[in-house]
């Protein structure tokens, strides 16, 4: 069982290194070159998609926007071992694996924008809306899998957390609830070194966020979050796992936030530019593109099609976006309860006085 056989204080669970080469064969998934691609032009997708979302806000023409730039190995390499049947249960800053579970384009911007309707996922894109109070989410993820179990169905959660929501008591509880009644999750915790400015250091002295999994009871792994084949192996092994009634895993994804926390967010102040530009040597595409290359599956002419494609689709998105889409006022006040309680009601009212010239 692989799990057991990597160390969870400092070994990283890695097949391809930063120079785009092979470095654990055995490990390696067999994805065809179409699946290949298939991956990569996902990863660029998300990029394009975060490089687009920053520029219209900086334009005014979005409202805050937290980026993926750096993290796309570990959300696409992840949501690729999932079936369509699984469970996504995102934080917030997990835009490659909704691509991949197919939540389209329109929905994130317009979630983004500042429309309920972003959240209303397709009916079967088995995904949950963002989630924004931290770490709450793995709670909702226990849940689903408990009922799951209950429901005698074979479907498996996977759920998406950052370093700073581990330490809540959310994650505790979750992680504890799910190793006891055996609950088919898999716990990924995405480690980007930072909860806004504070570092990961100052978390929790825990040497690792993985080596949590040992005081749960449940399998860990330590894995490279740049290596999107690492990332999909030790996820899909986990899939494998809660699938066969093996119950949870925790899955550390050891990779770094290249751009701010959010749109509202100056990095520049709390870490130097040295780390980033160490970071950006790890980047999770440019090391998958020198394996392409290596290869020989994509030459840059045709890299630079595809991007100039995907931007085209992510310009025509947002403007369609732009151009019809007011949000309703009541929608901020509707979804949260079946009938809206008395206080909601009164927020509601006194909003709608407030926007017809303030009482
Ligand atoms: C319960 C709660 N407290 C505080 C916040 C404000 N907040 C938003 S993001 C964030 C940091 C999250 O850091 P991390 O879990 O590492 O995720 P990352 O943003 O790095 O993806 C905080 C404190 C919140 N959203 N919810
Ligand atoms: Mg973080």
């Amino acid at each position: 069982m692989r799990f057991e056989n990597y160390n969870l204080l400092e070994e990283h669970f890695r097949i391809l290194d930063i120079d785009g080469k092979i470095i654990n064969e055995e490990e390696l998934p067999s994805f065809s070159e179409e699946e290949l691609l298939y991956l990569y032009r996902t990863m660029w997708y998300s990029r394009i998609i975060d490089e687009k979302a920053l520029s219209y806000q900086r334009q005014g023409r979005m409202l805050t926007y937290a980026p993926n730039i750096g993290q796309e190995a570990a959300q696409v390499g992840s949501a690729y071992a999932m079936d369509k049947e699984d469970w996504l249960v995102p934080a917030f800053r997990e835009l490659g694996a909704w691509l991949i579970k197919g939540v389209p384009l329109k929905n994130i911007y317009l979630y983004w924008y500042g429309n309920e309707w972003g959240s209303h996922m397709p009916e079967n894109v088995k995904v949950l809306p963002i989630s924004v109070p931290i770490a709450s989410q793995y709670q909702h993820a226990v849940g689903i899998g408990m009922a799951n179990n209950i429901k005698g169905e074979n479907n498996v959660v996977v759920t998406y957390v950052g370093d700073g929501g581990t330490s809540h008591g959310d994650f505790h509880e979750a992680l504890n609830f799910a190793a006891v009644f055996n609950v088919p999750v898999v716990f990924i915790i995405q480690n980007n070194q930072y909860a806004i400015s504070v570092p990961r250091r100052e978390q929790t002295a825990s040497k690792t966020l993985a080596q949590k999994a040992i005081a749960y009871g449940m399998p860990g792994i330590l894995v490279d979050g740049n290596d999107v084949f690492a990332m999909y192996s030790a996820t899909k092994e986990a899939i494998d796992r809660a699938r066969n009634g093996e119950g949870p895993t925790l899955i550390e994804a050891y990779t770094y936030r290249l751009g701010a926390h959010t749109t509202s967010d100056d990095p520049t102040i709390y870490r130097d530019d040295s780390e980033v530009e160490e970071w950006k040597k790890k980047d999770p595409i440019l090391r998958f593109k020198k394996y392409l290359h290596h290869k020989g599956l994509l030459s840059e002419e045709e890299e630079e099609n595809m991007k100039r494609e995907l931007e085209k689709e992510v310009m025509f998105t947002f403007e369609e976006i732009e151009n019809k889409s007011d949000t309703e006022i009541e929608d901020i006040f509707k979804y949260h309860y079946e009938t809206m309680p008395p206080h909601l009601e009164e927020q509601l009212q006194e909003y709608k006085d407030f926007l017809e010239g303030g009482k």
